[in-house]
């Protein structure tokens, strides 16, 4: 290959440098003299592409000629990033354009910070699927994602005054130059209306016809998905739905000019945002539109794919599998359902085994304010037929129910795909469970919870169908791209092998007493927290200590992630360092990232209060720099990939049960970072891993918080009994971290007198215990870079090429 051969080497990067201006003259309309550094991204993109180009059409005629299965991932969300490292690195060419670009003066690494992340996601589970279609490509599974493309992905966020304040996001602004618009692809989506059914003459009920009032059209966007080593390359299908009649001429021609564009407007409206709910339901009428929208389209162009190449549906289950990444696309159940009645002439119980035999569905919370449902009324109006399809498979269910004899009223009315007590509801969960014929959980807590509590009367019905596969991340993208420094140095150490299989990375636990390895292991996190001590003082104007020990909380501002508790604890800690100043504080800065979804108060008010002691603590010279707090403005996949490099503590604080998984705390254990957890998600399997001399374990298991809460949990005892957690709250709820605003966290903070729903005062000994025994690693050098380096060593199972893997084996049965 040409990275082996330095020959073939030199002469694809003038290959390419000459394309670059190729490019950029013919592609861009532009000379080098003047284009823009906007420009030489596109154009570096483009020639990159038409390499992706060749193998992307190969790898789909391989699996239209083999007759291969092929999966289809259905998502609303894709929280994707960058994609130009991704996409250079996997093929191998990073450093040919690298080189190619030097040759006209231009640094790869500046244009490269002007790509936009594509953030088509709000958190963990979008993140999920962006990893999940890097690996289906990377351990050859011919998969087709399915989402939306918003034109506006999450909000920007900005911190004004310690406030968050929503910003729109405009990855397109400057075009998108990996994506194919497929105009000749679209397809018709519609709403309302109503339903007739057609009879045959001898008057038997033949088909239902479902007469929408609103149609649009579903446009595809296709971006290629390289796979490692350019193995091979899927799709990503984003639909954008555009006007049938995109201007209404005879309005127009009647002087109604805005009137004209209603149409088009509506279409635009309906793949313009991205919900920034994360583990609430957004449950706005547009939000079901979207979710129908992306549903049907996807299903329709699944159905013309399948019978393009095969006679009839009834082989799809053996040639397809469609997954649901969550309930958002529950409604590609009903949908199937009617193309397969309705469109296709099969009856009811073929169409339900060919259903039931083609999805699997992803469950990624138990938080009951995430549980999608939707008002019947809204449902009947929008989609009709679907409900009337809802009706029928609800009917089947609960016969087979009754038919067992086992359940009890209340449990049949918990099986039901419709609630009933007070405003009637669809269930999207429930809907999504009976279709399917895998459930998956994404942690094995959460399997097991899963089993207990939501699905518990489910569970008991369909025993087989409940399984685990513990989400997993993108070695490539979270240790490769992210940290090269590192990667260099597992190279030199254990040599190539772990690039193709991760298990490799084992290899490195025989170097984590070595002392001159840990000098260099050392090394490398030190100079990524250089490179994030840069990032602060470019975004916030604030200057930190490289030599600190940095502990970091990156994820959705939620009260069960529990930055509440950071922060309390950094406000006693604070306590401690000016009550005791003779005793040897170590240096610590502690970092948030985050985005509250907008209409999340508390979350909100958790940033401004991380800001507010922000400011008094960084600012107090009494401190003597040994604690800063800094919240980064703005947190996203690329802030991720600086930041996750650079930490050397890890916070997984969530109230145990309640974090399906998490994705993060493999991310940072991959890089080097001790955890500092809950026994909650994935970090359960973290600790097996690891060790459990290698990982900081505090507070309540899931088991012990139903307990307590079960027990008539006080708060008030808990925190009369803690000095410092007294203190530390006090402070906070008298104002001074809000002297302008004295009474500002009343709330916040009394509520955890009397509620505290997630244990923040039960737990918080136990954390600030935990913190205080870290304080005592890090003191310990050696040990610390031993355990450092044994959570990388360790970690390799959390790649999500295993996890693919998983799914392949178990749940789709397709090879890999
Ligand atoms: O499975 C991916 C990810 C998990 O790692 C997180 O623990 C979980 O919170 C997240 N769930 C969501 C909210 N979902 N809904 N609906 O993002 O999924």
């Amino acid at each position: 290959s040409a990275s082996a051969n330095p020959a073939a080497k030199k002469a694809d990067v003038l290959k390419l440098a000459a394309e670059i201006i190729e490019c950029l003259k013919y592609r861009v309309g532009k000379e080098p003299s003047v284009a823009t550094r906007h420009d030489w991204l596109t154009a570096s993109i483009k020639v990159v592409r038409d390499r992706v180009v060749d193998r992307w059409i190969e790898s789909t005629r391989r699996a239209y000629e083999r007759g291969d299965k092929r999966v289809y991932y259905l998502s609303m969300e894709f929280l994707i990033g960058r994609l130009m490292r991704d996409a250079f690195s996997n093929l191998g060419l990073m450093d040919q354009m690298r080189e190619a670009l030097a040759i006209h003066g231009v640094e790869i690494d500046i244009i490269a910070g002007l790509e936009p992340d594509a953030a088509l996601g709000n958190g963990g589970l979008g993140r999920l699927a962006a990893c999940f279609m890097e690996s289906m490509a990377s351990v050859d599974i011919p998969a087709h994602g399915y989402g939306i493309r918003y034109v506006h992905g999450l909000f920007r966020q900005e911190i004004h005054d310690g406030w968050q304040v929503e910003l729109p996001e405009t990855w397109l602004e400057h075009g998108n130059p990996w994506e194919f618009e497929r105009r000749e692809g679209a397809y018709e989506v519609g709403f309302g209306g109503s339903v007739t059914s057609v009879t045959s003459k001898d008057g038997r009920l033949e088909r239902h016809v479902w007469k929408p009032t609103e149609r649009f059209l579903a446009v595809a966007f296709d971006t290629p998905v390289v796979g490692w080593r350019g193995k091979r390359v899927n799709t990503l299908r984003l639909w954008s739905a555009m006007p049938i009649d995109p201007i209404l001429l005879d309005a127009f021609n009647a002087g109604d000019h805005i009137g004209a564009l209603r149409e088009s407007n509506k279409a635009e409206a309906l793949t313009r945002v991205l919900y920034p709910a994360d583990s609430h339901q957004a449950g706005q009428e547009l939000r079901l539109r979207q979710e129908y929208f992306f549903s049907a389209a996807s299903i329709q162009d699944i159905v013309r794919r399948h019978l393009s190449q095969y006679p009839d549906l009834t082989s799809l289950p053996e040639k397809a599998s469609i997954h649901l990444n969550d309930t958002h696309p529950a409604i590609a159940v009903a949908e199937l359902m009617r193309l397969l009645m309705d469109v296709h002439g099969h009856d009811f119980d073929v169409a339900w085994d060919i259903t039931c035999r083609t999805f699997a569905y992803t469950n990624h919370t138990l938080l009951p304010e995430a549980l999608e449902s939707w008002p019947v009324p809204l449902f009947e109006r929008l989609l009709p037929r679907h409900m009337q399809i809802i009706y029928a498979i609800n009917a089947e269910v609960l016969l087979k129910v009754r038919s067992t004899g086992d359940f009890s009223d209340e449990q049949v009315r918990a099986i039901s795909l419709i609630h009933e007590d007070g405003e009637r509801r669809v269930r999207m969960g429930n809907l999504a469970f009976v279709a399917a014929f895998s459930v998956n959980g994404v942690s094995a807590l959460h399997t097991d919870l899963m089993k207990e509590t939501v699905f518990a009367d489910l569970h008991r019905l369909y025993p087989a169908r409940i399984n685990n596969k513990t989400n997993g991340i993108t070695p490539r993208r979270w240790l490769m791209q992210c940290n090269p420094g590192l990667t260099d140095l597992i190279r030199d150490a254990i040599g190539e092998r772990f690039l193709d299989d991760i298990d490799a990375l084992k290899e490195l636990d025989a170097f984590a007493g070595d002392s001159a390895f840990q000098e260099r292991f050392a090394g490398v996190k030190r100079a990524n927290k250089e490179k994030l001590v840069g990032l602060v003082a470019d975004r916030m104007g604030l200057r930190l200590d490289p030599s600190a020990l940095f502990d970091i909380q990156i994820k959705r501002i939620h009260e069960y992630k529990r930055q509440l508790l950071n922060i309390i604890e950094a406000v006693a800690l604070y306590d401690q360092i000016r009550s005791h100043p003779e005793k040897d504080w170590l240096p610590r800065v502690k970092f948030f990232g985050g985005k509250a979804a907008p209409s999340y108060h508390n979350a909100k008010l958790i940033i401004k209060l991380a800001n507010d002691v922000a400011r008094v603590i960084n600012s107090d010279p009494s401190v003597r720099g040994l604690l800063k707090v800094a919240f980064v403005p703005n947190y996203n996949v690329s802030t991720a990939e600086v930041m996750i490099p650079a930490a050397d503590l890890s916070e997984q604080i969530s109230t145990a049960g309640l974090e399906a998984s998490g994705t993060g705390n493999m991310k940072f254990a991959l890089n080097g970072a001790l955890t500092i957890g809950t026994l909650d998600g994935a970090n359960v399997e973290i600790r097996e891993c690891v060790g459990e001399e290698n990982i900081v374990i505090f507070g309540l298991t899931a088991q012990e918080v139903a307990e307590r809460r079960a027990g008539g949990y006080q708060p008030r005892a808990v925190i009369e009994g803690s000095p410092e957690l007294r203190q530390a709250l006090e402070a906070i709820s008298s104002g001074v971290f809000s002297p302008d605003d004295p009474d500002r966290y009343k709330e916040l903070i009394g509520g955890l007198y009397d509620h505290d729903w997630f244990m923040v005062a039960a737990d918080f000994d136990a954390y600030a215990d935990a913190q205080r025994h870290v304080d005592e690693l890090w003191r310990d050098s050696p040990r610390w870079l031993a355990m450092a380096i044994r959570n990388t060593a360790r970690v390799g199972w959390f790649s999500s090429d295993r996890t693919i893997r998983q799914y392949a084996r178990e749940i789709w049965k397709v090879p890999a």
